[in-house]
């Protein structure tokens, strides 16, 4: 049996996703986006009980040294196997719209953090002229692309690739999100800092929804805390963290994903990315409550 409580591989990820597939084929589908840079598979778990639903986005391991956002959403997707049926807040989601949940979106940094380099953020494509590996995907999106925030510099973390979608984990997402059309609501999860975040990263201007993200992240972090006391802040990018600009989020609000947002997860540097497995399940736990507000008042604000 699958253990959640410590860190998988990319072939594990993989044989556990095709699994769920398996055991749930009335429930769960599984929708190959794209294929990485060096030609892996960029796999997103589809939860959907009808057709033509819109759906609400989340995914997890953008950077790929990040390990607890991986695993949380490995834990996501067997608590919307298990809850679907029984739980009846789930149950009624599933009943209205779609759960799309993207586990390891960038795959080649996943596999290069468990082979070389445990730290590596970054993508893995070459940049010409430079003998500098990666992209930083949370740089790459057309929101401020090129601005504060992000460098021009190749060996740089955050560099933000010659172009705007150049790297083909971004621009697998931009592709799918357009084509959707439906899509209401977008968490990207990162880690470390605990924070739930909404845009703008690369504009101090407020968004137009400001006031009401910023009431929704207040519950959704209230419902956080409520389990372990875990303490998060919340509120803008540029205002709770830092400008950054051709953030993910960023770019999927302005395409009229109102509800677009970003955690941080555990811890607050203690560990940071090399958070004990311990903490998998406890953080997976918290988040999900976090989680939950936040598709509920998407479900319910359509
Ligand atoms: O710098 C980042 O990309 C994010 N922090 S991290 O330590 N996970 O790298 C913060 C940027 C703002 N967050 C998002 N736009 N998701
Ligand atoms: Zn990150």
């Amino acid at each position: 049996t699958f253990n959640y409580a410590t860190y998988h591989t990319f072939d594990q990820i993989n044989n556990f996703i095709d699994t769920l597939v398996a055991e749930n084929p009335g429930l769960v589908s599984k929708i190959v986006i794209g294929r990485s840079y060096e030609g892996r598979p960029l796999n997103v778990l589809k939860f959907s009980t009808g057709a033509n639903r819109p759906a609400f986005w989340i995914d997890t391991g953008i950077h790929s040294r990040e390990w607890v956002t991986q695993a949380s959403g490995l834990w996501f997707a067997k608590k919307i196997v298990t809850d679907y049926g029984r739980d009846a807040s789930l149950t009624s989601t599933l009943n209205k719209i779609d759960i799309l949940l993207e586990i390891v979106t960038n795959p080649d940094g996943y596999v290069y953090t468990h082979t070389r380099d445990r730290m590596w953020r970054k993508t893995r494509s070459p940049n010409s002229g430079s003998t500098c590996i990666g992209t930083d995907p949370n740089r790459n999106w057309d929101a401020g692309f090129g601005g504060a925030g992000s460098s021009s510099n190749p060996c740089s973390e955050t560099y933000r690739g010659r172009a705007a979608h150049s790297e083909p984990e971004v621009k697998a997402i931009v592709d799918f999100v357009k084509s959707h059309g439906n899509i209401k609501g977008f968490v990207s999860i990162h880690s470390y800092s605990q924070m739930l975040l909404y845009p703008y990263g690369y504009t101090s201007a407020p968004a137009k929804d400001a006031a009401e993200l910023n009431s929704v992240s207040r519950a959704a972090v209230t419902a956080l805390t409520s389990l372990y006391g875990t303490q998060y802040t919340y509120g803008s990018i540029i205002t709770t963290i830092y400008q950054a600009s051709g953030g993910t989020v960023d770019w999927t609000y302005n395409q009229g994903i109102k509800y677009s947002y970003t955690f941080e997860l555990r811890d607050t540097g203690r560990y940071g990315f090399a958070l004990p497995s311990n903490q998998i399940i406890p953080t997976a736990q918290e988040t999900w409550l976090a989680l939950t507000k936040l598709i509920e008042h998407t479900r319910d604000n359509p």
